[in-house]
C-alpha cells in the first residue's frame, strides 16, 4: 500500500525539500498551506501536479482536523511555524500561537482522531535555539535556556511532544535542528540575506549590506540533509529526540567573508553593522553534536559549509543577473 504523508508548512524551505523526498519514496503527498493573496508557493511550483494541497492554518483547529480527515496520513511533518527569531521579539504572541500552540493543536487533533492516532507518526522540528546560553557543543542532554519568544515557543512544543508520547503513546519524534540553509532559504535569514545582497551588489542593484551581530556563531547544514533526518526519524520503531547538526560552527562574519571571497569582492567595502538588526538577546554559540542521529538513524550531513555557501552564492549571482536584465513592461506599447 502507498503511504500517505501530510506536510504542514509545505511551502517553506524544509517543507519543500521534504515533499521532494517523500515523492521520491512514492508517498501520496498532501500539503497544508496557509492562504495568501500574494502567492507563497514558489518553492513547490515544480511539484504542483504531484501534491494535493489543503488550505488551513495552525491557529485554526478545525482546519487541522479537516486536513487529517482528508489525507488520513501515516506520517505528519509539522514544518509550519513563525520561524524567524528576530521577528519573534516583535510578534511574541503570534509566535507563541503558531510555533508553540500550533504544535499542541496538531498533537491534540491527532490524539482525538483515535482511528488515526493508533498508527500515525508525527515529526516535530524542535530548535537548537532552545539551548540559548548553554555551552557548546550541545547534545540531546544539554539543558534548555530559551532566550527569545521563538525559543520559548519551540521549548513548549518540544515538552508537549514528550508529554503526548508518555501520556497517550503517540509517536512524535523531535529533530533538534541546528541552522539549515539552501538557495530556498527566506531572505529574512542571515545567510540568504548575505548571498542575495552579494548578487545585487555584483550587478549594481545594491551598494550596502546592513547586518547586525557578526560575532554570532552558528552550525549551518543543508536543508535537504535535515529533511532526510526528519524522514529517517519516522522510520524507527520508537519515537525519540535527535540533535541534527553538522558539528562545525562558523561566525556570521566568516559566512560573509567566505561568500564575498567566492564572488571576488572585499566584504569590508560593503558591509555595515546596523544596530537596527541587533536583537534584544542573541544566542552566542550554537554547535551541535549529532552522534546519536549518526548512530541510530545512520544519518550523516552530506554538504560541507563551503559547498553550502558556494551553492547559495552561485544560485544568487545567477538570480541577480537574471533580475538585472528584466526590463519593466511598458503598458503603452
Ligand atoms: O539566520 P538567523 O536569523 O537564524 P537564527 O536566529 O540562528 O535562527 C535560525 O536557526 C534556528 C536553529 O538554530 C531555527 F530554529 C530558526 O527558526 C532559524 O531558522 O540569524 C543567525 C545569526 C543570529 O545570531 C543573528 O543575530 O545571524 C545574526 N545576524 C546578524 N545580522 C542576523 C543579521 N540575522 C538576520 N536574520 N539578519 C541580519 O541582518
Amino acid at each position: 500500500m502507498r503511504k500517505r504523508a501530510l506536510v504542514l508548512g509545505c511551502t517553506g524551505q524544509l517543507g519543500s525539500y521534504l515533499l521532494e523526498l517523500l515523492l521520491e519514496h512514492d508517498y501520496e503527498c498532501y500539503g497544508f498551506v496557509r492562504r495568501s493573496s500574494v502567492g507563497n508557493v514558489s518553492r513547490i511550483l515544480h511539484l504542483y501536479d504531484k501534491v494535493k494541497l489543503i488550505n488551513g492554518d495552525l491557529t485554526d483547529t478545525p482546519s487541522i482536523e479537516a486536513a487529517l480527515r482528508i489525507s488520513k496520513p501515516h506520517e505528519v511533518y509539522n514544518c509550519a511555524a513563525q520561524s524567524q527569531v528576530g521577528t519573534s521579539f516583535i510578534e511574541p504572541i503570534h509566535t507563541a500561537d503558531t510555533t508553540g500552540m500550533g504544535a499542541l493543536r496538531l498533537f491534540e487533533a491527532v490524539r482525538t482522531h483515535t482511528s488515526l492516532s493508533e498508527g500515525v507518526r508525527v515529526y516535530q522540528p524542535s530548535s537548537s535555539e532552545m539551548f540559548g546560553l548553554s555551552s557548546a557543543p550541545q547534545t540531546e542532554e544539554t539543558p534548555f535556556h530559551p532566550d527569545s519568544p521563538y525559543a520559548c515557543a519551540k521549548t513548549f512544543a518540544h515538552h508537549a511532544a514528550q508529554m503526548y508520547r508518555r501520556a497517550y503513546g503517540l509517536f512524535i519524534a523531535c529533530g533538534i535542528n541546528f541552522n539549515f540553509e539552501s538557495p530556498r532559504r527566506g531572505e529574512e535569514f542571515v545567510t540568504r540575506k548575505i548571498t542575495r545582497a552579494l548578487g545585487r551588489i555584483q550587478t549594481g542593484q545594491q551598494s550596502v549590506l546592513r547586518l547586525g551581530n557578526l560575532a554570532a556563531r552558528r552550525d549551518w547544514s543543508h536543508a535537504k540533509d535535515v529533511a532526510q533526518a526528519a524522514w529517517l526519524m519516522l522510520q524507527q520503531s520508537q519515537p525519540d529526540n535527535y540533535v541534527i547538526a553538522s558539528g562545525v560552527s562558523h561566525t556570521v562574519k566568516e559566512f560573509v567573508e567566505t561568500a564575498f571571497n567566492l564572488a571576488g569582492l572585499e566584504w569590508q567595502k560593503y558591509v555595515v553593522v546596523d544596530p537596527q538588526h541587533l536583537r534584544p538577546l542573541d544566542v552566542a554559540h550554537l554547535e551541535g553534536c549529532a552522534n546519536k542521529a549518526k548512530a541510530w538513524l545512520k544519518w550523516e550531513p552530506t554538504v560541507s559549509f563551503l559547498d553550502l555557501v558556494k551553492e547559495m552564492v552561485t544560485h544568487d549571482l545567477q538570480l541577480a543577473d537574471t533580475e538585472s536584465r528584466v526590463e519593466p513592461i511598458d503598458g503603452r506599447k
